[in-house]
């Protein structure tokens, strides 16, 4: 028997098992689906789990699963896996705009979100992160990326059925939803968890358990993810029975969130069940957290293994089967070169472009496009069917995740500069216009990251604090010309809520036990609805950084040779990052000045662009005809368009 045929003999028995009509459309669906995608799931997860003898019972059940989910699919969102079928690229459309928000901090809750729908239309959005929002332990729950449970919403922000109802009515407003899909380790009070840490052998497979001696052996070649927190990457046992014991826990993260082993066929169905109710809830995309360390092995980083490709893959093809719109979004912040290899149609179809978030900060801080521009050339090349998720600052730090062999190309040291940019973003470096805070510096290592906001970042809070006008309008330019780029790149720009009206870092998480530790928390600020509502007077301050966003946006929207992909040019100028975009309408020729003096562009430089003279620039809505070269004044930014 082929594969296709074998799994298709195994259906009938799990159509009778649930006791669904065969001839059914709902049934005659999911055979379709089994049939186009049943034999790559079952090869990806042989290769996982091949070498069991229990394999086809394990691979029946994931099937079984596979099939209960979908039946349980409402018809709405089966009518939406049908629409996004014959649109499968929906997400590169110059027309998405993406924000993230956390709901408590946000709205207070579920509810109070769906009254800030009119907002979410203002912005223009049509793609909303809801941050962590599932139950989680009180006190410190890493901001919600320790789940106790995947199926129940923290009761602080309202119950599953609200959350569902909110998705539909984002859907209805044209706002597709993506949450987190936190699958590399539970909280320690996860039911598993509870269960495994009391001694139950069943649950005690699901997380790795292991004598002192033995995690000795892993340690050597681990990164320390939060330092500050736990040296090495295991806990004591002892930790939650207060007993001596030998056995450690693996913890990647905090002590409080256990990592899941996925060597284990159990973990993986028992989570594809997680994700699968996640997904039928109507969300769209899947935010695949800390993709890179579910995988381990000894003797090894234990990070972005062959086996994590393959384990992601195999989730992916679960979807494919039975909740067939959903995407995956990888977040990887790791080398560019290992976040690349996420990126693929069968495996995470979009990802976050931390590579492009890292360097923006980098050619503000230095004034200097090189990195930047390097990257673009070399490294911005994805699959057709895949976009990247492009963004100026998440709810995380700042990690200086570019690559080493492309920076000593320009003669830097990446040791050195990534030094050199902490302490520039930290307020060290005498001069410098930023106001961010270090976070889990590693004294052994002397790794770093960077906390703040985007408007604490690029100057604001500085230069509010001193009052000195022309450092406001530096600052404010700043924040407007790398917006302006995430929006230039093609893929989706995502917004970080409240940095469209320029929030500055909060510094209240000091007096809270359950945050000072974590300075991330500096970049969570409550909403400020009242500094909002000033988004709509020109003269201040959230005004002009509101408006300046909205009308680069509005001008997205109309342009659809920003869904076309990015190609770097030279601008013949250190400071001025150049590339466009060829549509078949001709070219879109993006010019940004990361210094705050005015600079040139060559005439020559421009003349040598496949460009009809003059052209309009989108932004200014000027026309510019390049005889004596072109001007750009601090921090410009310009979008050129015959
Ligand atoms: C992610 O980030 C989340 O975005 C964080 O908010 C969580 O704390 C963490 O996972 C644990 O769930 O280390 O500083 O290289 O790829 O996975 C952020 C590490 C992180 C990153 C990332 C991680």
């Amino acid at each position: 028997m082929t594969t296709v045929s074998k799994i298709n003999a195994l259906l009938p028995a799990i159509a009778a098992e649930l006791t669904i009509k065969p001839a059914s459309n709902d049934w005659r669906a999911f055979v379709h689906q089994v049939d186009t995608h049943g034999a790559h799931l079952r090869a990806l997860f042989f290769a996982l789990y091949g070498q069991r003898v229990d394999f086809e019972k394990q691979y029946v059940e994931l099937l079984t699963l596979a099939a209960r989910s979908w039946l349980e699919r409402s018809p709405e969102l089966k009518a939406l896996d049908a629409e996004r079928d014959t649109n499968p690229r929906w997400f590169q459309s110059e027309r998405m705009v993406g924000g993230i928000a956390y709901v408590d901090l946000f709205a207070n809750n579920l509810d109070g979100l769906r009254k800030r729908l009119p907002y979410f239309k203002e912005l223009g959005l049509t793609y909303l992160h809801l941050m962590p929002l599932f139950k989680a332990p009180e006190g410190n729950s890493d901001g919600g990326y320790a789940v106790s449970s995947y199926r129940q919403v923290d009761p602080r922000l309202g119950d599953i059925d609200n959350l569902r109802e909110l998705i539909g009515e984002l859907r209805e407003a044209g706002i597709s939803v993506c949450l987190d899909f936190i699958f590399n380790h539970t909280s320690d009070e996860h039911e598993w968890a509870r269960r495994a840490l009391a001694g139950d052998r069943d649950h005690a497979d699901f997380y790795y358990f292991m004598p002192r001696t033995k995690a000795d052996l892993y340690d050597p070649y681990l990164r320390e993810i939060f330092p500050d927190q736990h040296p090495g990457a295991f806990t004591p046992m002892e930790h939650w029975t207060g007993r001596p014991s030998d056995l450690w826990v693996w913890t990647t993260f905090n002590s409080f969130q256990l990592d899941l082993r996925y060597d284990n066929p159990a973990v993986f169905i028992a989570m594809a069940g997680e994700m699968l109710s996640i997904a039928n809830l109507g969300v769209d995309v899947l935010r695949m957290d800390a993709v890179a360390f579910i995988w381990k092995q000894l003797g090894t980083a234990c990070e972005n293994l062959p086996e994590a490709h393959t384990l992601i893959q195999a989730f992916n093809a679960v979807a494919r089967i039975a909740a067939p719109s959903l995407l995956f979004k990888s977040e990887a912040i790791v080398h560019p070169d290992d976040v690349a290899k996420y990126i693929r149609p069968d495996e995470c179809q979009l990802s976050y472009n931390p590579l492009l978030m890292a360097l923006l900060w980098n050619s503000l801080a230095t004034r200097e496009v090189n990195l930047l521009s390097e990257a673009i050339r070399s490294r911005s090349q994805i699959h057709a069917d895949c976009a990247r998720v492009n963004y100026v600052r998440c709810h995380d730090d700042i990690g200086w995740t570019f690559s080493d062999e492309d920076a000593a190309r320009f003669g830097i040291n990446g040791f050195d500069h990534r030094r050199f940019l902490n302490s520039f973003y930290t307020g060290r470096f005498a001069g410098g216009f930023a106001k961010g805070l270090p976070f889990q510096e590693n004294a052994k290592t002397g790794d770093g990251r960077i906390s703040g906001m985007c408007a604490s970042l690029a100057g604001l809070e500085q230069a509010l604090e001193i009052n000195d006008a022309l450092l406001i309008e530096h600052a404010i330019r700043r924040i407007l010309l790398v917006h302006g780029i995430a929006m230039s790149y093609g893929g989706i720009p995502l917004l970080y809520l409240n940095d469209e009206i320029g929030q500055l870092n909060d510094y209240g998480y000091l007096n809270d036990p359950a945050r000072a530790g974590d300075s991330r928390w500096t970049h969570r600020p409550a909403r400020d609805w009242a500094a909002a509502e000033r988004r709509h007077e020109p003269g201040s301050v959230q005004g002009r950084i509101f408006s300046g966003l909205m009308h680069m946006l509005a001008m997205r929207k109309q342009e659809p040779a920003f869904a076309t992909r990015v190609e770097a040019l030279d601008s013949s100028n250190p400071h001025v990052l150049a590339f466009a975009h060829y549509h078949a309408s001709g070219p879109l020729l993006v010019l940004a000045n990361f210094s705050e003096q005015p600079q040139t562009v060559p005439a020559d430089t421009l003349h040598s662009q496949s460009m009809s003279w003059p052209a309009r620039d989108l932004i200014t809505g000027q026309h510019v005809s390049p005889s004596e070269g072109l001007a750009l004044s601090p921090y410009q930014l310009a979008w050129l368009r015959t």
